[in-house]
């Protein structure tokens, strides 16, 4: 770095790092030693500050921003038990590789040996799960260290990243050279000879199939992903973890995404001869099985950044570590080449093969046995998933933390782009509402609709609170069957158990739309499918503010 020649706190370094670094909205709860920072805000207007009234909904909503708008995205929370309040979807966070600088204020250098109040470990409470998890312990080093942080949250695989900031450097000034932001080009092709040999192997194949996963989004590859597909020839299933939208759901050759029952994995991919991940985690599973979901001996292929993902539980074949766009734009011409008019003659009679069994044909028919069901009294989930597809926009965002009600959703809502879906990563609850609160704000000019269980509202039904209080307009969907349903339906089936201890909520029941009434929000509970359909499309045209929906669904969906 060059000589300093400026004069700067370091509360207001951090903010300028930040801006440099193209952070343009932080998240946050505050406390004592996060107050440098709210200082410092107030003469940087460039960087807005979003406000979540606990800690896990601070990192959710950061969470669903950063991943609706690919940016680096910057959240601040308070010291020890702030931190550990936001470890459950910081994880998620983990998971999901996203982009983030998580800060915490902490005690002055030297003033946790006294073990004030609030004091602890914040480095190593968060290292754990951060990418990288540090302290800045002078304050010539905070634009170093927040550029560094900067590029490891930002390089391929992405992934969050904490730093603690102790009170005495944020608050003391002195000459500093504020540096530059470096990002890493991670756009990057296999050479040619990789490509070869992988174009002949594919070629080889039968019976192909491909499953689309995470990196489909940040590679923003759906139209190279089409194109290789089509040459090739292949089924396409989204990965089992269905945590974005990976592939054109009404593409012919789009059969549907793939769940965590191994069996039922095992079954859908058995007819194959080839297995190829573009971007995807390969089989993450949930709950054991002695059935291992891969046929056996079926050769995998692997084409991504993350290559932790690569070989992790099965063998490659060939594993390349490269971006999905990039791989796939070049590899497609040459397939092409190679394959030349009986190649494509072939792909084009296998995907044509498909017309029966793919995801458009499916809905269909999902859509006349949901028809014929009808929405019942309590609501049926299946019927909820189906008139929501039909009247939101076609540009509509879902986010997904619906469970049970929602197991249908994927099926009846298509993914139309990388942007149109956002689900779970992590398989933690409580970060639906906060999240959708986040991806609406990085996508104003869409609409979000959350459908959210009413279990998994409980963890984080603070955030109505940022929605109502930004007028951030997302159609929050609260399916409430009025218990855990998916844990009362395991205890059944893997105990033979149906005593649901403390998994209904009767006694009393949880009322959410006046929770949300509580929270200074427009809301409504329905019960007949009339009534949803009317506040449904009520709220779609409400573009004001938030508007939440207690659809009341039988206890078995
Ligand atoms: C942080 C966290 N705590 C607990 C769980 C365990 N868990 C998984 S699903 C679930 C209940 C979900 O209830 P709800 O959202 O109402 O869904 P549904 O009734 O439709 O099954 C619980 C408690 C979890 N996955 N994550
Ligand atoms: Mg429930």
């Amino acid at each position: 770095m060059s000589a300093p020649s400026n004069n700067i706190t370091g509360r207001a370094a951090f903010l300028s790092v930040m801006k440099d670094e193209g952070v343009t909205r932080m998240f946050g709860n505050p406390g004592t030693t996060e107050l440098p920072i709210m200082h410092a805000l107030t003469d940087e207007p460039d960087i807005q500050y979003t406000m979540a009234l606990q800690e896990s909904i601070v990192v959710a909503m950061a969470d669903g921003y950063a991943r609706a708008s690919g940016e680096l995205v910057a959240c601040n929370v308070h010291v020890a038990p702030g931190l550990g309040n936001a470890m459950g979807t910081f994880f998620t966070a983990a998971n999901s590789g996203t982009p983030m600088i998580l800060t915490a204020g902490q005690q002055e250098l030297g003033h946790g040996l006294q073990e004030p109040l609030l004091y602890g470990p914040l480095v190593e409470m968060a290292a754990p799960v951060a990418k990288w998890s540090t302290e800045i312990t002078q304050l010539e080093d905070l634009p170093r260290v927040l550029h560094r942080a900067a590029k490891i949250a930002t390089t391929a695989p992405t992934g969050p990243v904490f730093i603690s900031l102790p009170g005495d450097i944020l608050n003391a000034d002195a000459p500093l050279d504020l540096g530059k932001a470096t990002r890493v080009d991670t756009t990057v092709r296999p050479s040619d000879a990789a490509l070869e040999a992988l174009a002949d192997r594919l070629l080889q194949a039968k019976n192909p199939v491909v499953i689309a996963g995470t990196e489909m989004v940040a590679s923003d590859a759906f139209d190279a992903a089409v194109a290789f597909v089509e040459a090739l020839g292949a089924t396409v299933y989204q990965q089992t973890v269905a945590s974005g939208a990976h592939f054109p759901s009404a593409h012919p050759a789009f059969v549907r995404c793939l769940g965590r029952s191994q069996p039922d994995v095992r079954k859908a991919l058995e007819p194959h001869d080839m297995l190829i991940c573009l971007g995807a985690d390969v089989l993450r599973m949930s709950v054991y099985s002695p059935i291992d979901p891969l046929p056996e001996g079926m050769p995998v292929i692997q084409i991504g950044l993350n290559d932790w993902e690569m070989g992790k539980n099965y063998a490659a074949e060939i594993a390349l570590r490269a971006d999905v766009r990039e791989t796939l734009t070049a590899l497609t011409p040459i397939l092409r080449a190679k394959g030349g008019a009986a190649q494509a003659k072939t792909a084009a009679a296998r995907i044509a093969a498909l017309k029966d069994s793919n995801w458009t044909t499916n809905r269909a028919k999902q859509r006349e046995a949901a028809t014929a069901k009808g929405a019942g009294e309590p609501l049926n989930g299946e019927w909820l998933m189906m008139r929501m597809s039909d009247l939101a926009p076609d540009d509509v965002i879902v986010v997904d933390e619906g469970v049970t009600t929602a197991a249908t959703l994927n099926a009846h809502f298509p993914f139309t782009d990388r942007h149109s879906y956002f689900g779970n990563v992590s398989g933690g609850i409580g970060w639906g509402i906060a999240a959708a609160v986040g991806v609406q704000m990085a996508k104003p000019e869409r609409r979000v609709v959350a459908v959210i269980g009413d279990g998994s509202a409980q963890y984080s039904i603070q955030a109505l609170w940022t929605a109502a209080n930004s007028k951030t307009p997302v159609v929050f969907v609260i399916c409430n069957n009025a218990g855990y349903t998916i844990i009362k339906q395991r205890l059944t089936l893997f105990h033979g158990n149906e005593e649901y201890i403390g998994m209904d909520f009767h006694n009393p029941s949880i009322n959410v739309s006046k929770l949300a009434e509580g929270y200074g929000m427009d809301s409504v509970r329905v019960t007949t499918g009339e009534a949803f359909e009317e506040a449904f499309s009520a709220a779609l045209a409400k573009t004001d503010g938030p508007t939440l929906i207690e659809a009341m669904v039988h206890a078995d969906y």
